[in-house]
């Protein structure tokens, strides 16, 4: 239709010839037949959903690798923290804290991440799925470029990783918090099943399926107890990083220009961590 248009008003030297429907923009300077089919066809548009995030709510962008399970696995990552990974994890966020200005605070454990952009961001015009998947795209290539500075001797994983990505709204700052306090409740309730799982299998000889069987039912301090009387372990001594995740803010005062970050291994669901940084939930 919109050549037939063209054809009708071409030259006199182009009349009747098979010409190209490049050289006939070219003698259109381009101008007016692209601006005729840009307009047939805008329509299209309309099919596009509106996604933007209300405002004045905090935003919550979540990340988690997909098929982490095989992908740890396939790199033999150490059981039940491999610390190579859960650093690659931190670097690649701060990547994305790096290229988003707008993000106040991230908590990442295990193959997920959590970053929270501020209550007024315009980013994206706040288009929930522009704001995911840049963040996603960009996590998994700083994963996947980072990946020998932490994997010594690796030019880069046996396969490519991926991450999906949602974005989600809180409305108020009790809800934010509460947020944040699942993501570390969840590391707590799953780094202390696995250090027990993996404590029975590589210290108690059990295999998976008796380990698996041996926790069925237990509550918190049960595990404790087998840690402490049959491995001689203190779940307390076990490395923040693996109990509490990481938690990344700025440094207001950085000693490394290039790594203007907190990498915070605290507790969050108690009052003292936001009664530190009272500047987090003013943004
Ligand atoms: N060995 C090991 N595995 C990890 C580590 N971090 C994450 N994983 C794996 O990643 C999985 C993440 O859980 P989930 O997202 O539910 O599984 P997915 O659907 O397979 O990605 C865990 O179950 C582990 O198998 C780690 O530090 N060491
Ligand atoms: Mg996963």
């Amino acid at each position: 239709m919109v050549q037939r248009e063209i054809i009708k008003t071409r030259p006199a030297s182009m009349r009747g010839k098979i010409v190209s429907f490049n050289r006939i923009n070219r003698y259109f300077s381009c101008a007016k037949p692209l601006k005729m089919a840009l307009s047939r066809f805008e329509y299209v548009k309309k099919f596009e959903l509106d996604d933007k995030l209300v405002p004045e709510c905090w935003i919550v962008v979540r990340l988690d690798g997909k098929g982490f399970s095989k992908f740890s696995d396939l790199h033999n990552f150490v059981k039940p923290n491999d610390k190579r990974a859960l650093d690659l994890m931190n670097h690649s966020a701060k990547k994305v804290f790096k290229e988003i200005n707008d993000i106040v605070i991230a908590y990442g454990q295990s193959d997920e991440y959590s970053f929270v952009l501020k209550k007024s961001t315009t980013l994206y015009s706040r288009r929930s799925a522009k704001i995911t998947t840049n963040i996603a795209s960009l996590f998994a290539a700083a994963y996947t470029f980072y990946w020998p500075l932490f994997f010594e001797g690796e030019e880069r994983p046996k396969m490519v990783p991926s991450f999906d990505a949602r974005a989600v709204q809180y409305p108020n700052d009790q809800v934010l918090r509460d947020y944040l306090s699942w993501r570390q409740a969840d590391c707590h309730i799953n780094n202390l099943y696995n250090t027990t799982f993996w404590a029975l299998i590589q210290k108690g000889g059990l295999s998976n399926q008796e380990a698996g069987k041996r926790l069925t039912g237990t509550f918190a301090k049960d595990k404790n107890e087998i840690l402490f009387s049959e491995f001689a372990m203190n779940y307390n001594d076990e490395p923040d990083q693996f109990k509490k995740g990481t938690i990344l803010v700025k440094d207001p005062n950085p000693e490394d220009k290039k790594n203007p970050y907190l990498e915070l291994y605290q507790d969050l669901i108690g009052d003292t961590f936001w009664e530190e940084h009272p500047e987090l939930l003013m943004k």
